[in-house]
C-alpha cells in the first residue's frame, strides 16, 4: 500500500480535479498562451490528449524570445483497432483540417493526430463526436485502448474473441461526464452522485493500465507486455475461456536500477465471460489499492505484483471475485508479425493487410497511401483494422467486392509497396519520438527507415533475407515500440546513440538483453555485421536469430 503522506504531485492533481475537469475550461479560454495550465496537462490526458511542442523549432523560437510552439496530440479509443469506412473518412477530413494531416497508427491499434493548436481541440473532438468517435481514457492513469489480435482470417472465432475488446473497454470506462461537459457542451450534471466511480474512485489508478487479448498461435498484440493479457484458449474451434497473465510492462529509466522491463505471468484460467470480466475488474482494484502512489517510476502493476508476490496478488484477486481461477490451459504462440496480403476468413470475407512504415498514413513521393485508403473507404465495401505492428487491414470485403478493392490497391501501387518491402522492414517498428515526443532522447520513426536501408545490404550479404527478424527502435527507454520484446532492439540514449539489445525470442515470450551501449550508426552496422556473420555460421538448423543470440551471447556470457 502506498505511503499516504508522500503522494506524488499527480495524485494530488487527480484528487483535486473535480472528476477530471481541472481548470481545462479556463486554460482553453486563455488566449495569451498556446499552452494550458500545468496541472491541466495531467488532467487532459484522461481525455485522450497530450500537450507537446515542436522540438525542431525550440532553439529558433528561443532565439527569437518566443514561447514554444505548443500543439496537442489526440488519440482515439478504438478497442481492437476497428474503424468503419465511414469513420475513417471522417478521421481523414478532421486530420486534414485540424492537424498535420498525417494519421499515425500506434503500437496499440489506434490512431493519433498531431499538431492541433489549442483552439482546434474542441472543434476536433466535436467532429469526432459527430462521427461517433471519441478519445476518452486513451491516455492517463486509467485503462487504455484495449488491443486484440487483429487478423480475422486466422481464426474462425476471431469475432467472438474480438467482442471482448469492446466489452472490456466499456466495463472500464470512467464514470465522470467531464469529457461531454468540457468538449461537447453538455450541461453540467446537477447530481454528482451520477458520477460516483466505484472502480476509479477519485484518484483513478496509480499509473496507466493496459490490456491486450491474443489469439494463439499469433501473438501480434505482444500479450505479455500488457499489465493484463488474455490468451484465448480454443479447443476444436470453440472458445473455452482465457488464460490471464498479469504484470507485463516495458519501461525502464536509464540509470535507475529499480526500474525494469517485465513480461506478464500467467496466473490462471477463467472460462465464462462473467468470470473473465470480474477477474479483470478485480486485478485492477488490487492495483488501485496496493499500487505505489508516491513514485510514478515504480507505480505500474508489474512492481505491485513483484512487491506482493504472484501468489498473494492472485489470492487477493480471488478473495475479491469470490472464486478461484482454474490452472492455466496449454497454448502455443508461433508468430508475432502481420500476415500481409489477402486472407479469407471462415465466413468467406476477405482481408488485405498492407505495410505502413511506422504507421504513418500520408501521401509521400513513394506511395499515395492516404489517398488510396480514402478511395477504398469511399467504395463503402470494407472496414479497417489497425494492427499492433502499426499496419492496417482492409477488412470485411465480400468476395464479390474483392476485385474492385484490389484494383484500387493496384492502381495506387499499395500491393507493390507491400510485397516489395523487405522482410526486415516489414518486421520492424519504431515509436514516434522527435519532433513531438517530449521524452525522446534520440530519433526513432524519422531515422529507422534509413537505418534499415543500411542494414538490408548486411542481411543480403549474409543471405538472411528470408529470416523473420523482429527489430524495433525507440527514442528513449520508455519502450513505446516494445524494443525489449524484440530480437534486435534499439533504445535511444542521446542524439544519434542507441543501446543495442539482443536475445529476445520471435514469439514475444522472452525479453532481450542489453548487448552494447550507446552505439552510433557505424557502431550499429559493425555490430550487426558481426552478429549476422556468426549467426549464419553457427546457428542450429531452425534456430531464429533471437534464439541464437540468446544461446550464444546471453546464456553463453552467463
Ligand atoms: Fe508510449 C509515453 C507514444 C505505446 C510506454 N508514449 C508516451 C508519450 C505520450 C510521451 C509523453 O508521455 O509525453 C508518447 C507520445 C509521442 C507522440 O508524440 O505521439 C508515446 N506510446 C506512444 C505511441 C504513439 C508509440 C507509437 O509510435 O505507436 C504508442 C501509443 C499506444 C496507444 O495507442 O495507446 C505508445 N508506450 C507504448 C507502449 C507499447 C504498448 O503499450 O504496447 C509502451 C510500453 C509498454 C508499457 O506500457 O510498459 C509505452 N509511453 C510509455 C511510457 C512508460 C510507461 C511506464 O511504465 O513508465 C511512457 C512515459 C510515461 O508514461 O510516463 C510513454
Ligand atoms: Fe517518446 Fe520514448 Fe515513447 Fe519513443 S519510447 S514515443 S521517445 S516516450
Amino acid at each position: 500500500m502506498s505511503d499516504k503522506n508522500n503522494l506524488s504531485a499527480i495524485e494530488k492533481i487527480k484528487t483535486a480535479s473535480d472528476g477530471l475537469r481541472g481548470s481545462i475550461q479556463e486554460s482553453l479560454h486563455d488566449e495569451i498562451t498556446g499552452a494550458i495550465r500545468e496541472d491541466d496537462t495531467a488532467v487532459i490526458k484522461f481525455h485522450g490528449m497530450y500537450q507537446q511542442d515542436d522540438r525542431d523549432r525550440r532553439e529558433e523560437r528561443a532565439e527569437k524570445k518566443l514561447d514554444r510552439l505548443y500543439t496537442f496530440m489526440i488519440r482515439l479509443r478504438l478497442p481492437g483497432g476497428f474503424i468503419s469506412a465511414e469513420k475513417w473518412i471522417a478521421a481523414n477530413e478532421i486530420a486534414g483540417e485540424n492537424s498535420t494531416g498525417v494519421i499515425k497508427i500506434t503500437t496499440r491499434q489506434t490512431i493519433q493526430l498531431h499538431g492541433l493548436i489549442k483552439s482546434k481541440i474542441r472543434p476536433t473532438i466535436q467532429s469526432f463526436n459527430e462521427a461517433k468517435l471519441d478519445s476518452i481514457a486513451t491516455c492517463g492513469d486509467i485503462n487504455r485502448n484495449v488491443s486484440c489480435s487483429s487478423h480475422p482470417g486466422e481464426s474462425p472465432i476471431h469475432a467472438q474473441v474480438f467482442a471482448y475488446a469492446d466489452k472490456i473497454s466499456e466495463l472500464l470506462m470512467p464514470k465522470t461526464k467531464a469529457y461531454y461537459e468540457i468538449w461537447l457542451d453538455d450541461d453540467k450534471i446537477a447530481d454528482k452522485s451520477e458520477e460516483v466511480d466505484p472502480l476509479y474512485q477519485e484518484r483513478y489508478l496509480p499509473r496507466k493500465f493496459k490490456i491486450g487479448i491474443a489469439i494463439p498461435p499469433n501473438n501480434d498484440v505482444d500479450v505479455f507486455t500488457n499489465d493484463l493479457g488474455l490468451i484465448a484458449i480454443i479447443e476444436n474451434n470453440e472458445l473455452k475461456g482465457f488464460n490471464i497473465a498479469i504484470g507485463g510492462g516495458l519501461s525502464t529509466t536509464h540509470g535507475n536500477a529499480a526500474t525494469y522491463a517485465r513480461l506478464g505471468t500467467v496466473i490462471g484460467f477463467a472460462d465464462t465471460e462473467e468470470k473473465v470480466l470480474k477477474t479483470i475488474y478485480e486485478v485492477i482494484t488490487v492495483q488501485r489499492d496496493f499500487g505505489n502512489r508516491s513514485d510514478r517510476k515504480l507505480a505500474r502493476l508489474k512492481y505491485t505484483l513483484d512487491n506482493m508476490g504472484v501468489d498473494a496478488y492472485r489470492q487477493e484477486v480471488e478473495k475479491r471475485t469470490g472464486f478461484k481461477l482454474e490452472p492455466a490451459r496449454p497454448y502455443e504462440f508461433n508468430q508475432r508479425g502481420d500476415r500481409y496480403g489477402w486472407l479469407q476468413n471462415e465466413q468467406g470475407l476477405w482481408y488485405y493487410t498492407l505495410f505502413i512504415e511506422n504507421g504513418r498514413v500520408l501521401d509521400d513521393e513513394k506511395v499515395a497511401l492516404k489517398t488510396a485508403l480514402l478511395e477504398v473507404a469511399k467504395t463503402g465495401k470494407s472496414n479497417f483494422l489497425f494492427t499492433s505492428n502499426q499496419n492496417m487491414i482492409i477488412s470485411d470485403v465480400a468476395d464479390i467486392d474483392k476485385a474492385q478493392v484490389n484494383e484500387i490497391l493496384e492502381k495506387f501501387k499499395i500491393i507493390e509497396h507491400t510485397t516489395t518491402a523487405s522482410q526486415l522492414r516489414k518486421n520492424s517498428i519504431a515509436c514516434v519520438a522527435l519532433p513531438t515526443c517530449p521524452l525522446a532522447l534520440a530519433e526513432a520513426q524519422r531515422y529507422m527507415p534509413s537505418l534499415i536501408s543500411k542494414i538490408e545490404p548486411l542481411v543480403a550479404k549474409h543471405q538472411l533475407q528470408n529470416e523473420d527478424i523482429i527489430m524495433r527502435m525507440t527514442g528513449c527507454p520508455n519502450g513505446c515500440a516494445r524494443p525489449y520484446a524484440a530480437e534486435i532492439g534499439f533504445v535511444g540514449t542521446a542524439p544519434g546513440r542507441y543501446n543495442l539489445h539482443i536475445g529476445g525470442d520471435n514469439e514475444g515470450e522472452r525479453l532481450n538483453t542489453l548487448y552494447k551501449e550507446s552505439l552510433d550508426e557505424a557502431g550499429i552496422i559493425n555490430e550487426l555485421d558481426n552478429l549476422f556473420a556468426t549467426f549464419k555460421k553457427e546457428r542450429n538448423t531452425t534456430e531464429s536469430f533471437g534464439d541464437f543470440s540468446f544461446r550464444k551471447y546471453v546464456q553463453g556470457a552467463a
